[in-house]
């Protein structure tokens, strides 16, 4: 069968720059995956590729098209269901992502669209395939774990089984090598995608991840990463866990590996600050295979804030994970979290803390997303229910000391601030601003065409 694999635009801010941009991994793993059955599938990126969804249906003609999308991108997504539909009322579609694995109840109004898949391994994705192609050891849908399927006009739930991404094949990365110069972060260029575990062993309550593969944390062997890296033609891997510094054992074994196997690239990886605090020695070792940059959850400058949020992390560990790093050279990515608690002065207290350290910031506002442990807390008191404002940048809860205004007006002044105090750092040493902002200007015109003809 012809297969289509759509990764949808990139909606929100994310679409004004491209200095952070990452390869489609999800799509090379169903491209992977469908290619060794014998399917033919295609990769349509359409945050690079302008041609309109009509128009490259009646060029590839599917027979089922797959769709991607995260909790922003929920609405586009049910608006190409809408659009293939239209065009032709045979294409099975599939929805699938992170956003469907939780919030797959969020679809159930849309029609159009033919199963949604909720789990995060292709196994099953294989036998629904199967399935749709008619092939005769197909199971029946009501045995294919992880999916959603309408049965007389009502959406049926199958249940989800736990997974490991022991599974996951190794990604056929052709399309990442044709577009390679575009995949970066900051400096770190070419960059490639790796994922290497399901869910996180934590349970922070405001994190969507640690719900995924039912709540249970599941990774890889070393080796496997190990092999996956030696094999990827690139200077720079983000490794997406959730939270990469987990085991003491595994990075040791991690450290010996990329030693004896002589690899050098550079590692981004998130992780703990209280991992980091108490292994020094580890990270130290880290450092010198590679370990380049840690996105790291800071949240906030004081230990109240910190309870609240459940992280089972101090204040002091985080000084600690902030000595430690910038001892090491590593980029200290920390990030922090505004509530709509804090006054102009906690505003103003938070910046001066960061400002003193070496840290270089993303500040997020408190956002209760849906598939979260704290959104049935708040659900009820969200001031939109617009999904494409759940990323992280709107401030979706009535401030307590200001106007929902005033508090976005405090929240863009910070991060304006720390950005230009961090100008100078050695990570944006390869930023073209004249073409960040011709690129800035580009994005309404794409817009606009897109608005015209989707
Ligand atoms: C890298 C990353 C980014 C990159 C973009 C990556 C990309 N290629 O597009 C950047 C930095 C730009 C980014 C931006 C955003 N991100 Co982000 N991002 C991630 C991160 C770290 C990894 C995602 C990834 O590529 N994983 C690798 C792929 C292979 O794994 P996967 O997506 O889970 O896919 C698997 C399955 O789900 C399945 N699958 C996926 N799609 C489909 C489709 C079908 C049909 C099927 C059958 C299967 C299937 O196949 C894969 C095999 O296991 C995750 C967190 C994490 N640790 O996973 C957050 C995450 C995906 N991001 C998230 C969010 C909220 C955002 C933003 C909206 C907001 C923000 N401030 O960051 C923006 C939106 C940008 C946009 N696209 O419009 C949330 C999504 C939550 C949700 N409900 O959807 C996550 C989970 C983080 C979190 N903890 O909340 N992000």
């Amino acid at each position: 069968m012809r297969i289509l694999l759509i990764k949808p635009e990139t909606v929100g801010i994310f679409s004004y720059t491209f200095l952070v941009e990452h390869e489609a991994l999800e799509m090379e793993y169903l491209y992977t995956v469908f290619t060794e059955r014998g399917h033919d599938a295609v990769i349509y990126d359409r945050r690079y590729d302008l041609t309109p969804l009509k128009k490259k249906l009646k060029k590839e003609k599917p027979a089922v098209v797959c769709i991607t999308g995260y909790i922003t991108q929920q609405e586009l997504m049910k608006k190409y269901c809408r659009i293939i539909k239209k065009y032709d009322p045979d294409i099975n579609i599939i929805l699938g992502g992170s956003n469907v694995e939780i919030n797959y109840k969020n679809y159930y109004d849309c029609c159009e669209a033919d199963y949604l898949y909720h789990l995060s391994g292709l196994e099953n994705m294989l036998k629904l395939i199967d399935h749709i192609d008619g092939r005769r050891e197909a199971p029946e849908l009501k045995d294919i774990p992880g999916i959603c399927y309408k049965n007389e006009g009502k959406w049926t739930y199958n249940p989800k089984v736990v997974e490991s991404p022991e599974d996951l094949p190794v990604p056929d990365r052709s399309y990442f090598y044709k577009n390679k110069h575009r995949f970066r972060y900051l400096c770190f260029k070419p960059l490639a995608l790796i994922k290497n575990s399901y869910s996180c062993p934590g349970n922070c309550n405001f994190c969507f991840c640690t719900n995924r593969n039912s709540g249970r944390y599941s990774c890889r062997s070393v080796e496997k990463l190990v092999d996956e890296i030696a094999s990827l033609d690139v200077p720079a891997i983000h490794i997406t866990d959730d939270n990469f510094l987990t085991d003491r054992k595994y990075l040791q074994k991690f450290v010996d590996l990329l030693k004896e196997r002589d690899i050098h690239k550079k590692y981004l990886i998130y992780g703990r600050a209280d991992f980091i605090a108490h292994n020094e020695d580890l990270i130290k070792q880290l450092a010198e295979v590679g370990l380049a940059l840690v996105m790291v959850g800071l949240e906030a400058n004081n230990d109240e804030e910190l309870d609240a949020y459940n992280k089972h992390v101090s204040l002091s560990e985080n000084e600690e994970c902030i000595r430690i790093l910038s001892e090491n050279d590593i980029y200290c990515a920390g990030l922090f979290i505004v509530h709509q608690k804090m006054t102009k002065a906690d505003f103003k207290h938070l910046y001066e803390w960061i400002s003193k350290r070496d840290i270089i910031p993303t500040v997020s506002i408190f956002t209760p997303m849906q598939g979260t442990a704290v959104y049935k807390e708040y659900e009820d008191k969200l001031i939109t229910k617009d999904v494409t404002k759940q990323d992280l940048f709107h401030c979706l809860l009535r401030p307590e000391h200001m106007s929902v205004r005033a508090f976005t007006m405090e929240y863009y002044k910070l991060s304006l601030k720390l950005a230009w105090k961090n100008r100078k750092s050695s990570l944006y040493k390869d930023n073209q601003y004249f073409l960040s902002v011709l690129h800035i200007l580009k994005v309404p015109f794409i817009k606009l065409r897109r608005l015209l003809i989707l």
